[in-house]
């Protein structure tokens, strides 16, 4: 072989080629740092005010009135451009401001346009406006650590995802101590704005930091982070205010293509079903979307699990005089039901493969295991609290905590109610598999929330589907249908008349469609007893080749792939719409503040509809509250916006279920999303729930 003299290291690694290639700045990424997302016309000038509005109204929480005096009474504010503002409000607009920004819970694509947004807003305003970026989430607010941010740092992260640029951190400021930690830093800092980009519960930190530094005219406003889509507001009347918060497009753009790939691959070697759990602690919203994007064969939505009821075992239950209205909801084995449901109809004809999207939260829908998250929460939270140590250290290993929850049957523990883990709990509880019952008693995050990113759910479920498939099969009901093309030419190549086997071998010989194996043959023994008894063979006779292979192609594998897509889509760089979107939440953040208010989320309105319908909104935060049970407490916090599967997106997704099962002979119905583009007008513009949800609506109504 013809040997190339070695290129000096040196030279090599100074040649233009290398040098390209081993650069972190790829293609993309230098197209992202260029490009300017469209901003708001509202933004095109140079003083903007924020006008409240009439015309919405809210149920407001007593608790929330309570506790949160100084921002109750908030009013959502419009972002408008003054008419001939006088030379107060100018001044007062341009004045120099000092204001921090911090990013707090898991990341969200477009988090860095958020502070780009916010910037540029700033900056334009006033060349000496400063901006501080604390690190790591609130714990730099609580720790005093943050850096001053220029123009350098801005520029290299624009359009980009993750919160890179600054970190994030899930520390929640609920305690006297941390909150006057955090007030002495903002204060330290001569801070006049703070701006806190997270999800629920990093808002309802946002309220209560407003309300600490009401008096102190330090104004805090939130911005909605979270790729779960929850965080989707409507006033009372049901006029929505905010659609959607950003992230989810971007995570669910990135959990579609990898899903829609596996499809393609699916049905190309026809051998796997893929299992895919998408990311969303309760709420379904990303599930949804990928279902839409992709058309996976099944897709399951917690919210309608939930709506559930196993009507026959209710009126059985009635009829005996024993009506327990919580037995008969969704069950883990009824859904392990309704998939095999769908795979065994599949497999007949022929498609023994195919993909399955479930929710990270869909445990919190069935009502057996969200039984135990709350008593293991509360068993849990008061423990820690009692015994002021953390639960989890005191019971390091498995078989610890399940002695503890042993005793709590004899003993119950003071402070808990003396049946809140029974002997029947106990028994349930025990016969989990060791690795769901880790899962459940995995460790609470610090807002109290149970960790479904945690639980491989979709092993839970996969492992009672083979059981039962498993029995299926053995009962003759899983079996991969046969095309009578495929059967004539095997036999035929034998020598073989197809007409005198079929009516022995199949169930339905002579009918149109796939050709299925008779129920009573499941093995080679009872293939040649149905032969021997139709009098075509003997009984020391050989089963013919050509049938035998017919038989075993006819006897499904059930393989399968398991895959969880939650960090991957967290971490994607942004789609152009939540490029826009959080850039212009960032210039309305600036508005906000120039304009004075406080205890305020920046939103944009009407994001279901096309961009020239956008209008930057602040709502307040306080009267969105309400109480919920966080660490075996009642706290108040920002509600979560579940599913609503009264709403077209999952009415279309539920009519639609049959057609993407594709449980019938052609092709399958699966859609190819296609990759994240940025600036390219094939780019779909905003999500799929969105534009559906938003039919019949018009722009700025409710439903
Ligand atoms: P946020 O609500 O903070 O945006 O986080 C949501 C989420 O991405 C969930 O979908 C997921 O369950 C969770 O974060 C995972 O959290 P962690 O980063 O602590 O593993």
């Amino acid at each position: 072989m013809p040997q190339t003299t070695p290129v000096d290291i040196r030279l090599l690694l100074e040649n233009d080629e290398v040098q390209q290639a081993t650069s972190p700045i790829s293609e993309s990424v230098k197209e992202r740092l260029g490009y300017q997302p469209p901003i708001c016309r509202v933004f095109q000038n140079d003083i903007t005010q924020a006008v409240s509005v009439d015309g919405y109204h809210f149920e407001i929480d007593v608790e929330a009135r309570r506790q949160l005096p100084d921002i109750i009474n908030n009013r959502v504010h419009r972002i408008t451009v003054p008419t001939d503002p006088p030379e107060s409000v100018v001044r007062d607009f341009r004045r120099v401001r000092r204001i921090g920004i911090v990013f707090s819970g898991g990341p969200a694509p477009g988090g860095h346009n958020v502070i780009a947004g916010l910037y540029d807003a700033a900056k334009r305003a006033n060349k000496e406006n400063r901006i501080f970026g604390f690190l790591v989430g609130p714990d730099g607010i609580i720790e005093g650590d943050y850096v001053e941010l220029n123009d350098a740092q801005v520029d290299d992260f624009r359009n980009l995802g993750g919160f890179t640029m600054i970190k994030t951190g899930r520390t929640k400021i609920d305690t006297a101590k941390k909150m006057a930690l955090a007030k002495d830093t903002i204060l330290a800092l001569g801070l006049d704005a703070l701006v806190v980009v997270g999800g629920d519960d990093s808002n309802t930190n946002a309220a209560f930091l407003a309300q600490e530094l009401f008096a102190h005219k330090v104004q805090i406003i939130g911005v909605p982070k979270t790729i779960d889509g929850d965080i989707q507001v409507r006033d009372a009347d049901g006029h929505v205010l905010c659609a959607m918060s950003f992230g989810f497009h971007s995570a669910a753009r990135a959990f579609s293509q990898a899903v829609s790939n596996l499809s393609n691959d699916s049905s190309s070697d026809i051998k796997y079903w893929h299992i895919c759990r998408v990311m969303g602690r309760v709420a379904s919203h990303l599930a949804l979307e990928v279902a839409l994007q992709t058309h996976a064969n099944l897709t399951f939505i917690g919210e309608d699990l939930a709506d559930y009821v196993d009507r026959q075992r209710l009126i059985k239950a009635r009829e005996q005089g024993t009506v327990d209205y919580t037995a008969y909801g969704m069950t883990l084995r009824h859904l392990s039901r309704v998939i095999c449901d769908g795979i065994v109809r599949r497999a007949a004809v022929g498609k023994n493969y195919g993909t399955v999207v479930i929710p990270e939260g869909l445990l919190e829908f069935i009502n057996e295991i969200e039984v135990f998250i709350v008593k293991l929460n509360t068993i849990i939270a008061e423990y820690n609290h009692t015994h002021d140590r953390d639960f989890h250290i005191t019971f390091p290993l498995l078989t610890q905590k399940l002695d503890y929850l042993g005793r709590l049957v004899r003993n119950p523990a003071p402070g808990l109610a003396p049946n809140i883990w029974n002997a029947r709990d106990d028994e349930l509880f025990n016969d989990l598999p060791d690795f769901f019952q880790e899962g459940l008693l995995t460790e609470r995050d610090s807002h109290g929330n149970f960790q479904f990113s945690q639980i491989p759910t979709e092993k839970v479920v996969l492992d009672l589907v083979k059981d039962y498939l498993k029995i299926l099969r053995d009962q003759g009901d899983y079996r991969v249908g046969i095309t009578q093309e495929y059967y004539r030419k095997i036999l035929g190549r034998a020598g073989l008349d197809p007409d005198y086997y079929g009516p022995f071998l199949f169930a339905n010989y002579g009918q149109p469609g796939h050709l299925l194996v008779k129920q009573s043959i499941i093995s080679m023994r009872t293939l040649k007893n149905a032969l021997v008894t139709a009098g075509i063979l003997n009984a020391d006779g050989a089963i013919p080749e050509a049938i035998e292979k017919i038989f075993k192609v006819s006897v499904p594998q059930f393989k399968t792939q398991s895959h969880f897509f939650g960090y991957d889509g967290r971490g994607t760089d942004p789609t152009r719409f939540d490029c826009t979107y959080t850039y212009n939440l960032g210039l309305t953040a600036f508005s906000l503040i120039a304009h004075g208010t406080t205890g305020q989320m920046a939103a944009i309105r009407n994001l279901e509809h096309g961009f020239d319908q956008w209008e930057p909104l602040g709502i307040p935060i306080a009267p969105l509250m309400r109480l919920e049970e966080r660490k075996g407490r009642l706290t108040l916090v920002l509600e979560k916006s579940l599913v609503d599967i009264s709403a077209p997106a999952f009415r279309v997704v539920k009519a639609f279920r049959e057609h993407w099962l594709a449980a019938s002979p052609g092709e399958d119905q699966f859609r190819r999303p296609g990759p994240i583009l940025l600036d390219s007008d094939k780019e779909e513009d905003r999500p799929i729930t969105l534009r559906l949800n938003a039919i019949g609506r018009e722009p700025g109504r409710g439903a």
